[in-house]
């Protein structure tokens, strides 16, 4: 099939005509309005303002700008919101934000404040989902067309926008089976938007399913996937071409019943640097140069890449070791791994259930399954890592990368659950990395667990330096100890956060508080021996960057109550909410997670329960706290 629309690429920013176009049709009324051969230059003005926007801001950038012709026929065929437009995922929803007014808001893009990365219903009234995970906008779409049907609103139509990557994952295969043999009348419009990529090149049958389909082999007998489960079929379709777009989504409203339609697009397209990249390097970007595509500034070692060297070593190592993802291999650090050992890689499609349930069929078939996530999509498969990987006790690795507060990605993408979901599961040993040593440490440990499963998490930010610990008590790291002091207060360090405790320690060393940071390594199940420091202290603050509620400070508050260790333990974390997107140094600040934030947490604590500070002895020092007990 070839694509007829003219192609626009930027670098040479802004298109020949200038972006009035954009000023002027910025509303989906707007866009209707446009007459038809004037909307290849809109969508040139809707690219060029994507490339420089989003390079200098991050974000997503190939999905959109292979979507910009495809969200300009979806806006002039419905009438958004009366027609309810859902694009799954959410990632490719740049170019729709722009045509409902929020052009203006991209110089802004994922900052404190500015304008969400994905859907936001607060942003808009043409965004009814707030999501970023993919695969359930067909079920959402399901829910939305019954609504309808059965209150009499039967004018409006309801349109879900699907990737074929999205479409790999389970949820988006349950609603299929739900919605092919929906009656007449209330059925969503499927839009299936095929790029042929999730990151990588999408996998398994659904994925050669759709190559027969492009290629026009199943086309011409009529019968595919879809007419089986009872959709009509339109396409393939040329997305880039608005015209031919516009006509076949009339067909599908015109139909009236369940329908699939085909649309094939290019992801990056008119980008030269996206489109050049086999990697998908363009899917998400940081601040990049736009004539190149390359980062600027210097890149600093992540933890993805630290796990990533970390995993190809081992890799040489083991032949046991096999490695999981869903559709994310370069992302979760599996390059290297999946170079040298490319046998010993699955890739699930966009289905982390699977992957996690297949892993425990590799465990059990005597292998040693690492499953490499994301935090916040381990979520969806907490019932098999329960049932089907503990219950079992199989010695399956997870990784969880992007832990903790993500930053500009916002509510749906931070990790703030995996601590307290996984620190509850029966057999499971949770580890948190400080640096990236004790990550390199923790990784072969965890690999080398025979017996039941273990998970790893850090966070997505640059790795290092390395904090090594003055002493290692039954397991525990010691870092920070305030000679010749009392023991006042034991600051319990969860992985990264372990920065900000040692940065709290010196301030409260100079106030004459006695602190101590240990580092647990491993967080659940609790360590005996973290029990018996917490009992030597006054006071114990524990410091993780997931939710306070419900957390390893929680676990550890549990495990002292039913030992009869009376210090107070008090749990310093991520509050039980939605928490928007922003810096994500800001948001760790602002949740009480930063070197100041907690030294002053310590001394409000501390105040509550000692007598309040005395002027210091030794004039030009801060002010001391006079301890009970202590030496003057
Ligand atoms: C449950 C879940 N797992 C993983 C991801 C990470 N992810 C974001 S977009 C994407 C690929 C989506 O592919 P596709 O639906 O084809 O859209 P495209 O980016 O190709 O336009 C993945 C794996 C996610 N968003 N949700």
């Amino acid at each position: 099939m070839t694509t007829t629309a003219d192609k626009h690429v930027p670098g040479a920013a802004v298109p020949p005509e200038g972006p009035e176009l954009l000023s002027a049709t910025g509303t989906p009324q707007g866009v209707r309005a446009l007459d038809p051969d004037r909307l290849p230059q809109l969508a040139a003005e809707i690219r060029a303002l994507l490339v420089r926007t989003v390079t200098a801001t991050g974000g997503h950038l190939g999905a959109g700008l292979g979507v910009v012709e495809l969200t300009i026929a979806l806006h002039r065929v419905f009438e958004s919101p009366r027609d309810v437009l859902l694009f799954d995922t959410g990632h490719q929803t740049y170019p729709h934000k722009v045509l409902t007014g929020r052009a203006a808001g991209f110089e802004a893009l994922r900052q404190t404040g500015g304008l969400s990365g994905y859907p936001s219903r607060a942003e808009s009234e043409h965004d009814w989902i707030e999501n970023s995970h993919a695969s359930t906008a067909l079920a959402y779409a399901d829910g939305l067309a019954k609504a309808f049907h059965c209150t009499g609103q039967t004018d409006r139509r309801v349109v879900a926008v699907i990737g074929d990557g999205a479409m790999t994952g389970g949820l988006a295969l349950e609603a299929l089976n739900n919605l092919g043999g929906s009656a007449a009348g209330r059925a969503p419009i499927i839009v299936l938007n095929d790029n042929s990529r999730s990151y990588d090149p999408t996998v398994g049958a659904l994925a050669a399913q759709l190559a027969r389909l492009r290629g026009g082999e199943e086309a011409m007998c009529g019968r595919n996937l879809f007419t089986d489960l009872g959709f009509r079929y339109l396409g393939p379709i040329d997305g880039h071409d608005i015209a031919a777009t516009e006509a076949v989504l009339h067909r599908a409203v015109a139909l009236g019943r369940p329908v699939v339609v085909h649309v094939v697009t290019e992801k990056g397209r008119g980008y030269g640097p996206a489109e050049a990249d086999s990697d998908d390097r363009m899917h998400a970007c940081g601040i990049i140069d736009p004539a190149t595509g390359r980062p600027l500034g210097a890149a600093k070692p992540s933890w993805t890449s630290v796990f990533g060297a970390e995993i190809a070593a081992l890799g040489a190592e083991r032949q046991d070791l096999v490695a999981l993802t869903a559709a994310m291999r370069l992302p979760v650090g599996l390059g290297t791994f999946s170079a040298r050992f490319p046998e010993r890689v699955f890739d699930s499609g966009i289905a982390e259930q699977h992957a996690v349930a297949s892993a425990a069929g590799l465990a059990m078939g005597g292998l040693h399954p690492v499953v490499c996530l994301y935090a916040t999509f381990l979520n969806r498969a907490y019932d098999q890592v329960l049932m089907d990987v503990a219950l079992h006790r199989l010695p399956v690795t997870f990784v969880l990368d992007r832990a903790g507060i993500t930053g500009p990605d916002g509510a749906s993408h931070h990790g703030l659950w995996d601590l307290a979901m996984l620190s509850r599961v029966p057999g499971l040993r949770l580890a948190a990395p400080r640096d990236p040593a004790r990550l390199r440490a923790l990784l072969r440990e965890a690999v080398d667990v025979a017996d039941g499963p273990t998970a790893l998490r850090f966070p997505k930010e640059s790795a290092g330096p390395d904090l090594d610990a003055l002493a290692t008590l039954d397991g525990l790291d010691i870092l920070h100890r305030t000679p010749h002091a009392d023991l006042d207060v034991l600051l319990v360090a969860i992985g990264t956060t372990a920065t900000a405790c040692l940065e709290a320690a010196r301030t409260l060393d100079g106030l004459g508080v006695g602190v101590t940071v240990t580092d647990p390594r491993w967080v659940a199940p609790v360590n005996p021996a973290l029990g018996h420091l917490v009992a030597r202290h006054r006071l114990a603050v524990t410091v993780e960057d997931g939710l306070a509620d419900g957390g390893i400070g929680t676990l550890l508050a549990q495990h002292c109550t039913r030992t009869a260790v009376t210090t107070p333990v008090h749990t310093v974390g991520l509050p039980t909410a939605f928490l928007t997107h922003g810096e994500r140094t800001d948001q760790l600040r602002d949740a009480g997670l930063s070197g100041p934030a907690l030294a002053e947490t310590v001394q409000t604590l501390l105040g509550a329960r000692m007598p309040p500070f005395a002027e210091s002895p030794r004039s030009g020092h801060p002010p001391q706290r006079a301890v009970p007990g202590r030496r003057a």
